[in-house]
């Protein structure tokens, strides 16, 4: 693999969901694929499960790694093309990737969205000039509009744990204080739409996903129809696509509980994490044996590792 940013780029996905099983099982059979390499990790943003994980999959690789929180420590990026930099913004993108490819053998860029311009946000603007512009393979951290890493892992997860060939596998909007990314919602749809599952999406109004990631999901406004038999409880907020990136409902009825897992077929809950509690989802079904939330954070370890090796070779 040249690129990790997408489903898109993986031109096999349960070879590459078997080798992230594999990794699990045998995490350091392959400790010195990346020995005398060097994995480079941006964060523009902040991370926990991402920068632990993925510095834990190098490690088992035998790769050495420089963490950067980019935003903080390093100086601000100009992105646009033949502007006079006559503002806050010390460095170009073009000059970075160039300098951090002669210093990483691989690089990975996480990037959220300003969440003020739709257009803008999509075109994936920084994930999309470190590729142009550096010589080594980048991964996504997390951009703009994809979580590929996460969305592996939930892969990974759900595959573990499913009871049928063909789960019913429901994403579900629900409330959160703040205009959040639409990304990791983005990403899950498009992944699921590559795996053997039944996908049903649920959200209010004004906040339908971009059908190039829905793709062939049922979508349905009626969160309790859409719950009816699941055998997993994806939940996430994600900011409004129609009043782009921002916050239209507040309606606490979406948030997952006891009461809206009862509907299901004794269904898994799920999230990426962070998850704000009693928001998002109850304490009585985050803290119960049907949730799978720490298992989807372990798996990300294994998810990264996977993606790692393809990306050394
Ligand atoms: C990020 C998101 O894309 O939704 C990262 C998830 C992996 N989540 C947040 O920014 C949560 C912030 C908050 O205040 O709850």
């Amino acid at each position: 693999m040249e690129k990790y940013t997408s489903v898109h780029d993986v031109p096999d996905v349960t070879a590459l969901l078997n080798e992230a099983l594999q990794c699990k099982k045998t995490p350091w059979e392959w400790e010195n694929l990346g020995k005398h390499k060097t994995l480079g990790l941006l964060f523009f943003n902040p991370s926990l499960r991402t920068r632990m994980s993925t510095q834990k999959a190098a490690s088992h690789l035998g790769l050495q790694i420089i963490s950067m929180n980019i935003d903080k420590d390093g100086w601000k990026i100009e992105t646009e093309e033949g502007v006079i930099m006559d503002g806050d913004k010390a460095e170009h993108i073009k000059e970075a990737a160039g300098v951090i490819s002669q210093y990483c053998d691989i690089l990975g860029v996480r990037s959220f969205p300003g969440l003020i311009n739709k257009q803008m946000d999509y075109q994936d603007e920084v994930l999309q000039n470190f590729i142009k512009y550096a010589s080594v393979p980048v991964l996504s951290l997390e951009s703009a509009i994809r979580h590929p890493l996460q969305s592996l892992a939930d892969l990974m997860t759900i595959e573990e744990h499913k009871q049928t060939d063909r789960p019913k596998v429901v994403l579900t909007w629900a409330p959160h204080p703040k205009p959040l990314p639409q990304a990791v919602g983005n990403s899950f749809a498009e992944w699921m739409n590559q795996a053997d599952v039944d996908l049903v999406i649920t959200c209010p109004e004004g906040y339908e996903l971009d059908s190039q990631f829905t793709g062939n999901a049922t979508i349905t406004h009626n969160q309790n129809e859409a719950l009816e038999g699941a055998d997993f409880v994806y939940a996430k907020n994600w900011s409004s696509t129609a009043s782009y990136g921002q916050v239209i409902n507040t309606d606490r009825s979406w948030t997952i509980s006891k009461e809206k897992m009862a509907l299901t077929n004794q269904g898994k809950f799920m999230h990426c994490l962070p998850v704000r509690r009693n928001m998002v989802v109850t304490d009585d079904v985050l803290d119960s044996p049907a949730s799978l939330v720490l298992e989807q954070a372990n798996n990300r370890t294994y998810s990264a590792q996977a993606v790692l090796k393809r990306l050394i070779k």
